[in-house]
């Protein structure tokens, strides 16, 4: 397949300042006809070919300044529309009618039908699915867009922009007319159409405007949408709060539709939504929903500035919008809740999907140099470590200089098209700091380490840090360069009070943060009588991974005492992993995994600590994940001896705990009526845990049974079923639940979503047969996103024990449902394909198993380049 590079990049001799569009509605035949007012650059000398993109189109008409363009006049396939000789003029009109068939459209790009109502997915490149354009991201267009539609089959019809005129067509048909003044790529366009229930409410903007806000979900199930509403609402204020960005248009529509590739797309002034992440209530969403909720509408929401008034000139620039929008909505869920615990659930899901990601063979820089399929750049690492990036560049400035910065960037790009180079100029000229060295940021791949040995000198009160950075190197570059790295630290004494030090010599610090920019930088802090404990990298200040020989009881100390809340669960979570590393040695060893009696007691100790929140005890006494260990440990992975040894650690830490974490799981007891705010999600989390723990000890299952019928709401009900399935599989309890819980929601899909998920990760042998069986449930779909993500998805990338099963079974199914996805959808098979990212890890009989799986997926027929460049780049 063709190579995109960055460096290839040239502005478009042609511009389309205007763009009007008029959809005929019918689900086998829509026609789209397009008018555009097109001109020439200024500077082109000339008048070379116009070039428009297509995807599978067909051209029905194409007329020129109002008149039919002959045949030999340009040359129609479906992947492009080309015509040799435009008019010598500098301005001309162009009309193009296509046909297309939303309701054959599996891959879900472009105008498609999802559950009856026409709806469209534009970015990155599915608008030439509807229309020749020049599709890209720099040719931005006011569009004026007229939907005819039934009456009956569509009384809704919705497109970006405010609405304008509407009307009778006579013969059960309608028409709506809308306009959207911003100028924007064509990737923002967004049409729907159907017949939806509507939640409307009003939000005036600091400066006085009214702006209608509606929320548009299937018939019945309105009220679902009221959490989402009021998210919607909070991000609004909150931008204006934090960013000083006031919404621009007189109406914002969020649509929730059933098919979705993704979780949210932020068309302008029309988002549409996975209804996954709009629909909720006690009773059918847990709380990890309700947070995913409150953060993709603020997400969405923030991209009508950092991604549509401001947008990116090519996609090579998509972390400009994504990385930035992330760090947004990041922050506000910061000040919604607790921005420690929302730190801690950052970094666990940035090593969860970026590290892997940014140490094996699909490694790129979060702002990439080349691609063959755009799709499969919409990756962790663009999102979360562009966010992380983001975040350094606030670290380093200052909190005060960084909003100057992000004040410029709007005021001085708004309109624009722009790159990761207008953004990072922006700092430099809001705070004169030179960030060249920073841009290796975006421009190096890879997972920074940085090694650091402490030494203290009592004698002459100096403590003295060595610190060496390296950066491994990754596919396609094996030579890095240095990276500026900004590590938050304190020196913590012992009555657990950061140290005060005179000075500091050997490398520039600031504020608490040593700023690394060479290979080696040797600090010494003087005026320190006390050997302090060290805690680095707090709050996370740089996406590293540290190499540090701390004393397990420094650790001990520091997890009960350290001022920086991240870094005091990051001191427990150390001494968890590398306590499970051990074990894993013991158990392939052939040796019972034994624990240090201080560890599985300072469990205990964090769990009622009164003084923390119970967010936090929660997410501080969750073990690591067996793919954590998995990473962690690194290389050789048998995921059987991991299993193993993590089920050791949960019944050491439960045996030891046992009547204390009994006494804290009735004490924090059923809750009344229920809240989805933070300090209830918070307390239903440790309890949730401690239902863990408590599960594998004699008649856990009767504990977690009683636990699964008392609960009054999605969060308690699903934590009891995941702990029955996963714990006691065989028992009675766990089945009669799983049971009692299908017949309840089996007409509710996205409940349902829950079961498979809880069910395909069940550890073991026996899960391959079960997914298998699954997907044959009246429940599943290989054609919907969400479902398939929930069976397959989470099979192959939280299911190590029975995804990775020793004889390949596994892997075989996986190749089969791949491809069986692929055919439909191409885009989401990809996806699902990277749960073999990390294959190279796995010990050699898997491996080998693994690489066989991925060969006869590169080896079937007519594969779509979304899979192939995955495919591909894993085996390379
Ligand atoms: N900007 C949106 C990305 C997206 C997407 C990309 C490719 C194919 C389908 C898609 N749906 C949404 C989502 C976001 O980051 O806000
Ligand atoms: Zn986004």
């Amino acid at each position: 397949g063709q190579v995109f590079r960055l460096e290839d990049y040239r502005p478009s001799d042609y511009h389309i300042p205007l763009t009007d569009l008029t959809f005929r509605l019918s689900p086998d035949s829509t026609r789209v006809i397009s008018e555009l007012t097109i001109e020439r650059r200024d500077g082109i000398s000339g008048t070379p070919p116009l070039v428009l993109d297509g995807d599978g189109l067909v051209l029905k008409r194409v007329e020129l300044d109002g008149k039919a363009l002959a045949p030999s006049a340009y040359e129609a396939t479906p992947e492009s529309l080309v015509i040799a000789n435009p008019p010598a003029g500098k301005r001309f009109r162009l009309l193009i009618e296509t046909e297309i068939a939303p309701s054959q459209n599996q891959a879900l790009m472009g105008l498609y039908r999802s559950n009856g109502v026409y709806c469209t997915q534009c970015e990155a490149e599915g608008f030439r699915r509807i229309t020749y354009f020049l599709d890209r991201p720099d040719i931005l267009s006011v569009y004026t867009v007229r939907i005819e539609a039934k009456r009956d089959e569509a009384p809704l019809l919705l497109a970006n922009g405010n609405p304008g005129e509407r009307g009778d067509l006579g013969d059960g048909r309608h028409f709506a007319v809308w306009h959207d003044p911003f100028p924007k790529p064509s990737y923002l366009f967004a049409l729907v159409a159907g017949d939806l229930g509507l939640v409307s409410d009003s939000f005036v903007t600091a400066s006085g405007r009214e702006v209608a806000l509606a929320i548009y979900v299937e018939h019945g199930k309105e009220r679902l949408a009221t959490y989402a509403m009021d998210s919607l609402k909070r991000s609004m204020r909150w931008d204006e709060e934090v960013f000083g960005r006031e919404y621009d248009l007189d109406v914002f529509n969020i649509v929730a539709v059933s098919d979705f590739n993704m979780g949210a797309m932020e068309n302008k002034g029309l988002n549409v939504f996975n209804d996954k992440y709009v629909l909720a209530d006690e009773e059918t969403a847990t709380d990890a929903d309700f947070a995913n909720i409150e953060a993709i509408i603020a997400h969405e929401y923030f991209h009508n500035w950092t991604g549509n008034r401001i947008t990116c000139r090519d996609w090579f620039q998509l972390c400009l919008k994504e990385g930035l929008t992330v760090f947004r909505d990041h922050e506000f869920s910061a000040d919604q809740r607790s921005r420690a615990v929302k730190r801690i659930a950052e970094v666990r899901t940035l090593r969860a999907h970026q590290f892997p990601e940014d140490q094996g063979p699909l490694a790129h820089p979060v702002r990439p140099r080349r691609y063959r399929e755009i799709n499969n750049f919409y990756t962790a690492t663009v999102y979360e470590k562009g966010s992380e990036v983001v975040r350094m560049i606030r670290t380093i400035l200052g909190a005060d200089m960084f909003r100057k910065g992000m004040d410029l960037y709007f005021e001085r790009h708004d309109g624009d098209a722009a790159t990761i180079e207008d953004f990072l100029q922006v700092f430099e000229d809001a705070s004169g700091r030179d960030l060249s060295q920073f841009a290796l940021w975006y421009h190096q791949a890879g997972t920074p380490n940085v090694t650091v040995a402490a030494s203290h000198n009592a004698a002459s009160n100096e403590f003295t840090l060595e610190i060496e950075q390296s950066v491994p190197p990754t596919p396609s570059e094996s030579r890095k360069r240095l990276m500026h790295i900004p590590l938050a630290f304190g020196l913590v004494g012992q009555d657990g009070k950061d140290i005060a030090y005179a000075a500091v010599d050997g490398a520039s610090v600031e504020d608490g943060v040593i700023h690394l920019r060479k290979r080696r930088h040797v600090v010494t802090f003087s005026g320190v009588a006390e050997r302090p404990a060290i805690s680095l990298n707090r709050g996370f200040s740089a996406p590293i991974t540290l190499s540090i020989e701390q004393k397990p009881e420094d650790l001990m100390f520091l997890a009960r005492h350290d001022g920086d809340a991240f870094s005091r669960w990051q001191a427990f979570n150390t001494l968890l992993t590398d306590a499970l590393i051990a074990a894993t040695r013991n158990v392939l060893g052939g040796k019972k995994p034994a624990f240090a009696k201080e560890l599985v007691e300072l469990a205990g100790i964090i769990a009622g600590d009164e003084t923390l929140e119970h967010a936090f005890r929660a997410l501080a006494i969750s073990l690591p994940g067996e793919a954590d260990i998995a990473r962690d440990i690194g290389a050789n992975i048998d995921p059987d001896a991991i299993h193993a040894a993590r089920e050791a650690l949960v019944g050491a830490i439960a045996e030891t705990n046992q009547s204390h974490f009994k006494a804290l799981y009735e004490k924090l007891g059923a809750s009344g009526s229920f809240s989805p705010d933070a300090t209830s999600a918070g307390r239903r989390a440790l309890r949730n845990v401690l239902l863990d723990y408590l599960s594998i000890l004699p008649h856990g299952e009767m504990l977690a049974a009683d636990h699964f019928s008392a609960a009054t709401n999605m969060t308690d009900r699903a934590a009891a079923l995941m702990v029955l399935a996963h714990r006691h599989p065989k028992s009675a309890e766990a089945v009669n639940a799983l049971a009692a819980f299908e017949e309840k929601y089996r007409s509710d899909a996205l409940v349902m979503d829950k079961w498979f998920q809880i069910q395909a990760a069940m550890p073991g042998q026996d899960a391959v047969d079960l997914v298998r069986r699954l997907t044959a449930h009246p429940a599943f779909s290989m054609a919907n996103p969400n479902r398939v993500r929930s069976l397959i998805g989470t099979f192959a990338s939280a299911n190590q024990t029975g995804f990775h099963r020793a004889d390949g079974t596994g892997y075989k199914f996986f190749v089969e449902t791949v491809l069986a996805v692929e055919k439909r959808n191409p885009q989401v098979a990809a996806r699902l394909a990277t749960a073999l990212r990390s294959w190279r890890s796995l010990e050699p009989g898997r491996q080998a198993k693994a690489r066989e799986a991925l060969l006869a997926i590169s080896a079937a027929e007519n594969l779509s380049a979304d899979l192939r460049d995955i495919v591909e780049r894993t085996l390379a």
